[in-house]
């Protein structure tokens, strides 16, 4: 809008990279047809390096295949293609697409054009070489970078690492990391140490998570709560339930903000650990903190208590799940039948009454969840003068199922 007034309203000039920034704008607020249509609108002189290569990045985000390399084609013919930036955004294309063996031949046009390589080229072939099983090939890569000099920076060595911890190769890894907490710099931030904790956590070195975690401290004036995520998901990882208590402990007691998504860490490893209770008490503890579970805490409590066949409990968040914000709250369709199964077996009306009031409270009140109640109240031998009309009530057709369990409830018209 802003770019929009500035040129019909003021009647300024746009610069050819203002041109290229207003199309990466159009393309990510109306999409690639618009985009499309305002490269080919823009006059000759215009179509430069810049929107060309603003233009390819938008066919590389949509996947655009085909597109993208006719483009990037068209580009090689006009003698713009020869620089590091189009080249990486079709790399990162071809490998999004697993078409690894694409992104190599792309590495060698690059060499033979005298294309400078950087930190994402590299990471983008050791990927690739190492989808293709290739582990010689990723380290001949990181060689010829190496050689190079100062082409590489600390997050080549973390995607290396962990090709090395996918492929087993622990030691490997961790002479990786070693090499990554050489190259960070003040200007990195906290980023690569998130990704250090990360990633020592995967190769089950504990030691090195808490002295990382300990530099963390000691390096910046606030621990955010993206790295006390990093590091509780790193201890979830290592299963140390008693240091993530602590960690967890001293955030609750020094947090700004209340996340969510902390707690939903302690929550799993708790829930993991079989202490169902514990898992509750942070809960009750966070409502007085004034702060709200989401969707994933009761995704994890459902499945929790599902799975061990507490259906009692589980019931209990299936009503956490209606106070949630309309868009968020949703239950799985595929855990219904589980629950009316359940009741029916139970013989327990009120149990299938909570549940049903649930449904109606999500709006997935349904023939198929009557019959089950019904059937509750038969199996009970109970029965409650307002069902039929609860059924009309719910706008749900009274079928021929229905009417003939409602007719052995002795419920007449
Ligand atoms: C825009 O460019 C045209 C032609 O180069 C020039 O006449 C005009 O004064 C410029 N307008 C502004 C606002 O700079
Ligand atoms: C990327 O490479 C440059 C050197 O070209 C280096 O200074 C920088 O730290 C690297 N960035 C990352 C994230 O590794
Ligand atoms: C963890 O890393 C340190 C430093 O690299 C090493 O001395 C130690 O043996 C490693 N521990 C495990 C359990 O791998
Ligand atoms: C950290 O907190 C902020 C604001 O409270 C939130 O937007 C962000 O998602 C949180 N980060 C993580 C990793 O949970
Ligand atoms: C954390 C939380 O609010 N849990 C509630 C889930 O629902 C049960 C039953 O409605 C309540 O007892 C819990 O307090």
């Amino acid at each position: 809008q802003l770019m929009d007034w500035m040129v019909h309203t003021k009647g300024m000039n746009m610069s050819y990279t203002n041109h290229a920034i207003r199309l990466d704008l159009i393309y990510k607020v109306r999409g690639i047809e618009a985009a499309e249509k305002y490269f080919d609108g823009l006059p000759d002189p215009a179509k430069n390096h810049r929107t060309y290569g603003a233009l390819l990045n938008c066919y590389c985000s949509s996947k655009k295949e085909e597109k993208a390399t006719d483009l990037y084609r068209k580009m090689d013919e006009l003698g713009i293609s020869s620089s590091t930036l189009p080249i990486n955004n079709l790399m990162s294309l071809y490998m999004k697409l697993g078409q690894h063996k694409k992104v190599c031949s792309l590495f060698e046009e690059m060499k033979e054009k005298n294309v400078k390589p950087d930190n994402l080229t590299c990471c983008i072939l050791m990927t690739s070489c190492a989808a293709l099983n290739k582990i010689d090939d990723v380290e001949q890569v990181l060689k010829e970078m190496e050689e190079k000099g100062g082409v590489l920076g600390w997050s080549a060595y973390s995607t290396l690492a962990s090709i090395y911890q996918s492929a087993g190769l622990v030691e490997k890894a961790e002479s990786a990391l070693k090499k990554l907490e050489g190259l960070v710099q003040d200007r990195d931030g906290r980023q690569p140490f998130d990704f250090l904790m990360s990633l020592y956590a995967s190769v089950g070195n504990l030691s090195e998570v808490k002295r990382v975690w300990g530099v963390v401290k000691d390096t910046f004036p606030k621990v955010t709560n993206t790295s006390y995520f990093s590091m509780l998901q790193a201890l979830l990882k290592l299963n140390d339930a008693d240091y993530m208590k602590q960690v967890f402990e001293e955030w609750e007691s020094n947090h700004e903000c209340y996340d969510v998504k902390l707690t939903n860490v302690m929550t799993r490893a708790h829930l993991k650990n079989g202490m169902a209770k514990e898992a509750e008490q942070l809960w009750e503890k966070a409502k007085e903190m004034g702060a709200c579970f989401d969707s994933k805490t009761c995704e994890l409590f459902l499945d929790h208590y599902m799975g061990t066949g507490d259906m009692k409990s589980a019931l209990n968040w299936v009503e956490n799940v209606t106070k949630l914000p309309k868009k968020a709250g949703k239950l799985d369709p595929d855990k219904i039948p589980k629950f009316s199964k359940y009741f029916e077996e139970q013989k327990d009306v009120q149990g299938a009454e909570r549940f049903c009031n649930c449904l109606r409270a999500l709006g997935c009140m349904d023939g198929k969840a009557y019959e089950s109640l019904l059937r509750t109240y038969l199996a009970a031998g109970e029965t409650s003068r307002s069902l039929r009309q609860q059924i009309k009530d719910d706008k749900i057709e009274i079928c021929y199922d229905i009417g003939k369990l409602l007719k052995r409830l002795g419920e007449g018209r």
